[in-house]
């Protein structure tokens, strides 16, 4: 538990400190101490030794190499770091061991002990088994002499052959220097996450919006929050900052007792099953959390209660009597999310009782004209209760300075600042922070004893509080704003809460809390040419995109590609066919494929002598630039515009390939072999450093590349650094792996398929729209539907043409005629026909 970043050090001798002389490799631990001792590191693994899958891959990456042992870490695969981390120490542990065993004859009584014991650990029982054969400690060292004799990544002795560094012209500024492309680094593998901020390092601490725990989130939910956060995570961690990445289930609420109802479950039960559900969805996208939490915990319970009693302390909450809607037949207040009517601002007529989807004001639920209870539809009545208020306008001063030092310093996007400061030009009023519910953090003032936290202020403080379920320490993040810089990633909808409510707790509760410096908010993602919603069964959410056979690292890329930055995006069927087809297949696995294979084939599988000639300096001029754009876009959270980056990379070198034809220059004399052997070594390393700048988007194609061209993993940890630095790391010698296709191609009938399937087929009501969904995909066409969808077509015209009658509210006809377009829409469908493309609606241009 205490295991932190572990840093195994293969090639002790040069970097850890007070060793002259070749010794035993020595753990780093997060604290700065190393580990010698082998009882020491022993504990450490036995602590955390129950959550050790197994051994064998372990053992099969350790090799011997003379008498000093290689660790070679396998790429952590970012799921499980905790899993990577022990295998990392278990390497350490192991080398230790085998040093003994094939050094000495005797085995001395402690290292056998502490093998018995680590043997016996559960999780590493099976490759123990495997390993010794119940032969104990002399298993060990049989296993080991039978591995392969370790392969030098090396092939022939062409090293000598290396150019001189020499200075290279860059196209726009003279900074670029050969030097630094053919710097070799020191290799070190990077493993385990700690979980503190340290001192003389940029300490990222990175949140993504807490998503709600009983709704199943689509593709919108998962590029605004948690997909963005996650490439900016990985690429924070590439560029060597010390990151902590927490998210976690918001799961109190009125709409979670409502489901339980629903579902005949407690309230509890919702929230076990959904949180799971979540955190499966965001598993498959390769999300890379530290802690993906929940807030119904007791850390929550204490950190919501003790800021609730610092404002009271300082008198920032007011008491107030507030007029409630109630059901009476329902026999309950009413929250927000469930009450509708019309907008008392723009007369959208399906406005929520918190916020308005059309205009995005907030609203008072006993502002809406002619409210309805969503449960029953029955109106419901006003009763008046107690609560409590922040007391806004009296925080609005410390506000404000606050607000213009972290949006004058921070990255802050665009709409974020926009939509705080149209807040703040409103003008601030208490906003009321309790509720008449029970499925919340209780109150814990006598005067209000029935009642619970109101959501928008409770569920802020679970950043906090699923921090505090991580570790103990968790103060050391959230009360250090010298030392900490905070992100917080959401949609637009999420800024008014992040940007003026909860930093008015926090600042009201005055305890040196970590306020946000950075908010990164985006638009919307819309689903071709309309919303995601799920009682529409329109968009396709996190749970079935498994099911497309579409790989997540292929969702992940078009979702970043389109991610909603700036503005509104759509996601499109067919133009993720055609990306995947165009710039996937085409472009980067067209040319890292190519580079491989000329490799393979043109020279035996080793990276070929350069010799750089002029257009050789030019290309790395032109791929240095690009990388140090990416790494400026990356900087300030411009995800999107940093993918082109890498796209425009594997296009130059595509075109560089072309121009100089190395499969026929391989056939040629001496000189134009030599051309060939510098354009595939340098295509090959373009494709090595295009791996490391995809790894944040596309961790598995990322590792995949590397596997195939052998890299080391040195690499990924050098190239990203400072501003950015193209080095050679497949030298002349070194031997790839085996070369394979990265990408298959999206053939139209499939995209027409999975485009039926998730084009919302299903009637506003209908109960499992996946079941729906997956008939009407198999069939095509659909008889039974079509028919009740003609009924519903023509009853749908008969309303809109009397509302016209009438003349009606414009929004209101609007959304009729919205609503009609899609049914008819979805009449196509079902009678097989493809759809007329329908106007886009309810959107801001
Ligand atoms: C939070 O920590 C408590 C113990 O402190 C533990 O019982 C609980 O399972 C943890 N919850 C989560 C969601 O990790
Ligand atoms: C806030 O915390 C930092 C360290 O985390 C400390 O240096 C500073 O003095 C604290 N400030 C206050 C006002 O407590
Ligand atoms: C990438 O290349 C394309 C085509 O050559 C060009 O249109 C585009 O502007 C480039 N993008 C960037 C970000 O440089
Ligand atoms: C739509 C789609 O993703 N098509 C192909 C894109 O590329 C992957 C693999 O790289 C294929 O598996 C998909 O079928």
């Amino acid at each position: 538990s205490g295991l932190c970043w572990a840093t195994v050090y293969s090639h002790y001798k040069r970097v850890v400190p007070f060793l002259s002389r070749p010794a035993l490799p020595a753990l780093l631990l997060p604290n700065g101490l190393y580990l010698f001792s082998s009882n020491a590191i022993c504990r450490l693994l036995e602590c955390a030794g129950s959550k050790l899958p197994s051994l064998s891959a372990t053992l099969s990456t350790l090799q011997m190499e003379r008498r000093v042992l290689v660790i070679q870490d396998s790429p952590a695969s970012g799921q499980n770091k905790c899993f990577s981390a022990l295998m990392a120490i278990m390497k350490f542990y192991l080398a230790h061991l085998i040093v003994h065993c094939l050094q000495r004859a005797d085995v001395p009584k402690s290292v056998q002990a502490w093998f018995d014991r680590v043997a016996a650990i559960q999780g590493c029982q099976a490759a123990a088994q495997k390993v010794l054969q119940g032969k104990g400690l002399q298993g060990m060292k049989n296993y080991m002499q039978r591995q392969p004799a370790p392969q030098s990544s090396q092939c022939r002795d062409t090293l000598s052959h290396n150019s001189s560094p020499t200075e290279v012209a860059d196209v726009d500024s003279q900074d670029y220097v050969l030097t630094r492309w053919s710097k070799q680094n020191k290799s070190q593998v990077c493993v385990f996450p700690i979980s503190l901020p340290q001192e003389g390092k940029r300490n990222i601490l990175l949140t993504s919006a807490l998503p709600y725990v009983n709704n199943v989130p689509h593709l919108g939910n998962i590029i605004g929050c948690v997909l963005s956060a996650d490439v900016f995570s990985r690429y924070g961690r590439l560029r060597g900052w010390n990151l902590l990445f927490i998210c976690g289930t918001d799961e109190y609420g009125t709409a979670t007792e409502n489901k339980a109802r629903e579902e005949g479950l407690t309230p509890q039960q919702i929230c076990d099953k959904y949180h799971a559900v979540h955190a499966s969805i965001y598993k498959w996208f390769q999300i890379d959390f530290d802690f993906f939490g929940r807030t119904t915990t007791k850390k929550q319970t204490e950190i919501a209660q003790d800021i609730f009693w610092r404002l009271h302390k300082r008198d920032f909450l007011v008491e107030d009597t507030v007029e409630q809607l109630r059901c009476e037949s329902c026999q309950r207040f009413l929250a927000d999310r469930f009450v509708e009517g019309i907008c008392p601002f723009c007369n959208y007529p399906e406005a929520r009782g918190d916020q308005c989807d059309k205009c995005g004001r907030l609203i008072n639920a006993v502002e809406l004209r002619e409210p309805q209870c969503k449960v029953c539809r029955q109106t419901p009545v006003i009763r008046s209760s107690k609560h409590l208020f922040l007391d806004l306008p009296k925080l609005e001063g410390q506000l404000d300075e606050w607000l213009d030092k972290s949006t004058g310093s921070g990255d802050w996007t665009a709409n974020a600042k926009q939509i705080t400061r149209s807040w703040l030009r409103d003008g601030l009023k208490p906003r009321c922070i309790t509720r008449d519910l029970k499925w919340g953090t209780p109150v814990p003032h006598p005067d209000f004893a029935e009642k619970v936290f109101y959501v928008w202020f409770d569920a802020p403080i679970g950043y906090l509080s699923i921090t505090a379920n991580y570790t103990d320490q968790w103060e050391k993040w959230w009360k250090n704003p010298q030392q900490v810089e905070l992100y917080n990633f959401m949609a637009k909808d999420n800024v008014p809460f992040h940007s003026v409510v909860f930093p008015c707790s926090l600042l009201g509760a005055q305890d040196n809390y970590t306020l946000v410096n950075h908010l990164v908010a985006t638009e919307y993602l819309n689903y071709e040419d309309t919303k995601f919603s799920k009682s529409r069964g329109v968009g396709v959410f996190g749970d079935m995109a498994q099911d497309t056979g579409i790989p997540s690292d292929v969702w992940r890329f078009y979702l970043l590609y389109l991610r909603p930055e700036g503005q509104d995006s759509a996601f499109s069927w067919a133009d993720m066919a055609l990306k995947n087809n165009s710039e996937l297949l085409n472009n980067l696995g067209n040319f890292i494929n190519r580079a491989g294979m000329f490799v393979s084939k043109f020279f035996d599988g080793c990276v070929p002598v350069m010799e750089l000639q002029q257009e050789d300096k030019r290309l790395l001029a032109q791929v240095g630039w690009e990388l140090r754009q990416y790494i400026q876009l990356m900087d300030k959270v411009k995800i999107r515009d940093a993918l082109k980056h890498i796209l425009n990379i594997s296009r130059h070198g595509n075109q560089y390939i072309q121009v100089n034809e190395p499969w026929k220059n391989i056939k040629g004399g001496d000189s134009e072999r030599q051309r060939a052997s510098t354009v595939t070594g340098l295509s090959v390393n373009i494709a090595c450093l295009l791996s490391v700048m995809l790894q944040p988007y596309m961790p598995a194609v990322s590792q995949t590349i590397r596997k195939q061209l052998n890299a080391p993993e040195s690499c990924i940890n050098t190239m990203l650094q400072g501003t950015g630095t193209f080095v050679c790391a497949l030298t002349a010698g070194h031997r790839i792996g085996t070369v394979s296709p990265l990408f298959q191609k999206l053939e139209a009938d499939q995209i027409e398929a999975l485009k039926k399937r998730f084009g919302g087929q299903q009637p506003a009501a209908a109960p499992a729209p996946v079941a729906v969904a997956e008939t009407a995909a198999v069939n095509g066409a659909d008889p039974e539907r079509a028919r009740q969808l003609t009924q519903a077509v023509a009853e749908q015209g008969d309303k809109v043409r009397t509302l016209k009658a009438q003349k009606a509210e414009k929004a209101v006809i609007t959304a009729e005629v919205a609503m009609l377009l899609d049914l008819k829409k979805q009449l196509a469908l079902a009678e097989g026909k493809s759809p007329e493309p329908t106007p886009q609606k309810g959107k801001k241009k």
